[in-house]
């Protein structure tokens, strides 16, 4: 009976394929048979009589014997052309610059067949945390995976992020470190989100002086020694919202006669919540228990995360652990702090100020990821193009799939030219190498960069899971999760309008000084690329653009803050797309660069490069438009 329903199957399956390909053109790869389907599984004799009677034989399960080949993961290093053009392009001529490139390829190797599997690892095993021992003692333990441990001690070694202050590689230090992690990123199972706070803080240490009593915590912060190796949580938000830091932030600090603090609040939303330290805002009280609201009573805190003798968090109770869309290979927790000791890093009342250190580094690896989820999900589609068959020929064949592939590719050029140019000044002003114009560029371009490819890894992760077709919408595919955590990116370190008036803000705090320096550097780096007229095109539509920008800003410096805050978000997409264009026609100008980089350059500039002068010119910003837009939303 068994083997008669067996039968039947096949023919009835056989028969509808017949009915299914009936004047259609049959496609490459036919219906194989299930064992056939696995390679080097040996054929049986039914198999073999199915196929000698030319059927279109279904397996005995009724599955049918077709399975897709994956897309597979290969060197992330060997498969970034533009990255190797890059570093190649910039690092000096030295054998220092032939270290960075062995190591970056050897990790790439590691990041395919190893690091990979552990980042899926924290996904599929999502920290917990547990509250209570069986004994009913509170112990707050956040319990993470074996594979989240390893990592941890994997960035020790890698030196991730050790490399950005190790001064033998000078001036591109910071590149270095951020190819790297921008390589580690896609398969870092999140790993990159503590790395990116660990580099804050010692960023921040670094600005505030390597001494007592957080020297060590400095070293190690920067250590390649798994054993010695800390990490550190950014604790910001608090229930009021992250991003009105000034306003929202009600813990206090009670000074403690040794100098040192207690503090006590809520901290709504902490990141990695593993660290072994943290800094923190808080307010001072002073003798009368009063503190000063808003911006200027926050002061900066250095605080370390440990046990007392009774096993229990000193000073912390974790409230919860946060459910969220992505991100949830990292534990991210609510916390009590219950009289955490802690010390005053910064002068009292220049908490922020202190800070923002921290929030430049984090800005600059939120945006790093961001270009390595773009760049990940792309190799993935290119490669799965190669062997997906539809409508009888390869996914790269059909010219609509390699359009929407290409464009693609645009972005993720685009992206991660705007990104290593941040860190290429990054690096110059931490070598002392920075001129004043550098200095500029890099406090103007860091929320630009970040609010730009924050939005951009949204779109194009989104469109690259669409490239799979179902498949990208299946979870133990490993593609959603790349969406999924691409989502966050445009939400931490400051949302999208919150970078955009941060914007405004440099620009009026430095009068204008960094604006100056965008335009002076846009034109040198359109001024090098004049001679070559296959970019012809793109540099002038680079320039009508810079020309129009600039009259943009002299007609806002006229206008209300009210005008010119309607505008930042248009203003910022502009300043990032007018420069991605000349980096990109900067880079296609390069002695060695390749016809597809000059492809790249002219196809970025076919777009609407001054967003913020064609909107103006529609009266976007007028000011009968808030309230038209406010009765929009609520009508
Ligand atoms: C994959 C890697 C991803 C990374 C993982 C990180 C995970 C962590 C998750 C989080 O913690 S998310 C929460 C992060 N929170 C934010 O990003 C806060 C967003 N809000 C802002 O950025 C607001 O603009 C800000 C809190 C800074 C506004 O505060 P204020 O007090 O109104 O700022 P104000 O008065 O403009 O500036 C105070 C001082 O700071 C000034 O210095 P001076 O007093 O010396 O003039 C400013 O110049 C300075 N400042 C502010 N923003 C700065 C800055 N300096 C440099 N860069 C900046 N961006």
């Amino acid at each position: 009976m068994a083997v008669s329903s067996a039968i039947l199957s096949r023919r009835v399956a056989g028969s509808s394929c017949c009915r299914l390909w009936c004047g259609v053109p049959r496609p490459l790869i036919h219906i194989r048979s299930a064992s056939a389907a696995e390679s080097g599984a040996r054929k049986s004799d039914e198999d073999h009589q199915w196929e000698a009677a030319g059927s279109m034989p279904f397996s005995r399960a009724r599955v049918g014997s077709f399975f897709q080949d994956q897309p597979v993961l290969k060197n992330p290093f060997l498969e970034d052309a533009l990255l190797r053009g890059y570093l190649k392009r910039h690092l000096p001529q030295e054998s220092s610059s032939q270290a960075i490139l062995s190591d970056l390829n050897a990790f790439g190797e590691r990041v395919a067949k190893e690091i990979d599997i552990l980042g899926r690892e924290c996904e599929l095993n999502p920290p917990r945390l547990v509250h209570f021992d069986p004994w009913g003692r509170r112990v707050d333990h956040i319990v993470t995976s074996a594979a989240w441990k390893r990592l941890k001690d994997l960035s020790a070694q890698e030196g991730l992020v050790a490399i950005g202050y190790d001064k033998s590689f000078r001036e591109w230090s910071r590149v270095y470190q951020m190819s790297k992690l921008y390589i580690f990123s896609p398969s870092s199972g999140l790993y990159t989100c503590p790395l990116a706070m660990t580099d804050g803080a010692a960023k921040v240490i670094q600005s505030v002086g390597v001494s007592p009593p957080v020297e060590e915590a400095f070293s190690r912060l920067t250590s390649r020694q798994p054993e010695r190796f800390w990490t550190s949580g950014q604790w910001m938000t608090e229930r009021q919202g992250g991003s009105d830091v000034g306003t929202g932030t009600e813990t206090v600090a009670v000074p403690q006669t040794d100098g040192s603090y207690r503090l006590h609040g809520f901290k709504w939303f902490t990141s990695a919540t593993d660290a072994d330290m943290t800094l923190t805002l808080a307010r001072v009280q002073d003798r009368s228990g009063a503190t000063t609201m808003g911006s200027r009573g926050l002061s900066l805190f250095y605080a370390e995360v440990s046990r007392g003798e009774d096993g229990r968090l000193r000073g912390i109770e974790v409230q919860r652990l946060k459910d969220k869309l992505g991100t949830r290979q990292m534990p991210t927790a609510e916390l009590l702090l219950d009289g955490l000791p802690a010390y005053r890093l910064s002068e009292e009342g220049r908490g922020v100020a202190s800070i923002a250190n921290m929030l430049t580094i984090t800005r600059i690896h939120n945006s790093v990821s961001a270009a390595a989820a773009m760049r990940r999900v792309l190799q993935l589609a290119r490669d799965y193009a190669t062997r997906r068959t539809a409508f009888g020929k390869l996914l790269k064949d059909h010219p609509l799939h390699m359009q929407t592939l290409a464009r693609m590719e645009v972005e993720t050029r685009a992206a991660f030219l705007l990104v290593m140019e941040v860190c290429r000044l990054l690096g110059r002003e931490e070598s002392g190498l920075a001129t004043q114009l550098d200095v500029h560029l890099l406090r103007l371009l860091t929320p630009v960069v970040k609010l730009y490819t924050g939005k951009q890894a949204v779109t194009v992760v989104s469109e690259g899971l669409e490239s799979f077709g179902g498949q990208g919408y299946i979870e133990d595919t490993g593609l959603p999760g790349i969406l999924r955590d691409a989502q966050v990116l445009s939400i931490w370190e400051g949302t999208t309008n919150v970078l955009s008036l941060d914007v405004l803000r440099c620009a009026a705090r430095s009068s204008g000084m960094v604006l100056h320096a965008y335009f002076e550097h846009v034109k040198s780096l359109l001024t090098g690329a004049s001679g070559v007229s296959s970019l012809a095109p793109a540099v002038k539509a680079v320039a009508g653009a810079l020309s129009e920008l600039e009259q943009f800003v002299q007609l806002a410096a006229s206008r209300s803050p009210s005008y010119l805050e309607l505008a930042a978000r248009d203003l910022a997409y502009s300043l990032a797309r007018i420069y991605a264009g000349a980096l990109l026609i900067d880079h296609a100008s390069w002695k060695e660069a390749t016809p597809q980089d000059t492809y790249a350059a002219l196809r970025w500039c076919e777009q609407d490069l001054c967003l913020v002068a064609s909107k103006q010119k529609r009266g976007c910003y007028d000011s009968s438009t808030s309230s038209q837009d406010a009765s929009l939303v609520y009508i």
